[in-house]
């Protein structure tokens, strides 16, 4: 049989006829490659979509920023022209302000807590923000806690980042704590990270361990220190066009998934954190394990100021003292 070019290239647009029922195929967009965290919980919810809705339902994956950085993809969502982005919060506060509070830099202890408060009242109340926007966040998912690289020296102590121009994320909150470090920060979508660390237009970026694997940093980083000054959560997000299209059985099967890609994503980034930093060394990075980190939280005094006024100090103590 000979296909007519323009049918094909129909059918590919508006989903494939397999036998009886029609196949929609739903592009889903990340920063990092599919081995990575991001890759590893795009794929448990896409495997679950399909299964879930019998195949009416599957994924093309984008991986590696090949739709841009995280900011386009958002926008991307919001315009209709992709259908999901599994992103950091990096510039999500942009989009939905009530999201900022969670970027703030020493806000959470540890994992668990993090965790905790995103999967508690706190997370789950800032999910239902995003309907206005015109996104939809689906569930939380995770990036990790971030850490500084550079190319010059060791950083111990606020005092070894001052001075050292550091890519950020478009994230005033995280650029306003960071300033309180001394550093110089230089925000920068993430696609454009690596040249910028290679040509030296910056000396130094932070991101967590799970996205310094991925991304090859080693390659153009010589020091890794743990300063774990922040946790960047990720997020699964689509629009309201979308889910509205949805019966509400595929509702719950893409939110059940996008709940399974969250815990699968936290479960990579675990693997990441316990076995990614002996890689690092190998791959020939110099690791500074013994962090200041009372330096650092004296240092974000004036900012955690500042924070206290925007967000409230009540709402800021709700989440530390979640246990
Ligand atoms: O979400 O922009 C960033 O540094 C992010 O951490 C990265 O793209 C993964």
């Amino acid at each position: 049989m000979k296909l007519n070019p323009l049918l094909v290239g129909l059918g590919l647009a508006a989903g494939l006829m397999t036998g009886a029922s029609a196949q929609t195929v739903l592009k889903i967009g990340y920063a990092t490659t599919q081995a990575s965290h991001y890759g590893v919980g795009s794929t448990v919810f896409c495997d679950d979509i399909e299964k879930g809705t019998q195949g009416r339902y599957k994924c093309q994956q984008f991986p590696n920023s090949a739709l841009g950085g995280e900011r386009e993809m958002i926008e991307a969502v919001q315009l209709g022209t992709l259908d999901f982005v599994n992103t950091s919060t990096g510039p999500v506060g942009n989009f939905v302000p009530e999201v900022k509070i969670v970027d703030i830099p020493f806000l959470f202890r540890d994992y668990d807590h993090a965790r905790k408060v995103m999967d508690g009242p706190i997370g789950q109340e800032i999910l239902t923000k995003f309907p206005p926007k015109g996104l939809v966040a689906l569930a939380w998912t995770e990036n990790g806690f971030r850490h500084m690289t550079n190319s010059k020296h060791p950083i111990v102590k606020p005092s070894d980042a001052a001075g050292l121009k550091m890519r950020t994320m478009e994230n005033k909150v995280h650029m306003d704590g960071y300033r309180t470090f001394g550093i110089q920060p230089t925000p920068m979508a993430f696609p454009e990270v690596f040249g910028a660390l290679q040509q030296g237009t910056v000396d130094g970026q932070e991101n967590p361990i799970p996205v310094i694997l991925a991304s090859k940093f080693s390659q153009v980083q010589k020091y890794l220190s743990l300063t774990g000054h922040v946790y960047s959560p990720a997020l699964l997000i689509t629009s309201p066009r979308l889910m509205n299209k949805l019966s509400d059985a595929d509702k719950k099967v893409f939110n059940d998934a996008a709940k399974k890609a969250g815990i699968a994503q936290r479960k990579k980034v675990n693997e990441d954190e316990n076995n990614g930093i002996a890689q690092l060394e190998k791959d020939g990075m110099s690791v500074v394990r013994k962090v200041d980190g009372q330096a650092f939280r004296d240092a974000l005094v004036p900012a955690y100021a500042a924070y206290s006024k925007e967000f409230g100090a009540d709402n800021i103590r709700k989440i530390q003292e979640v246990k």
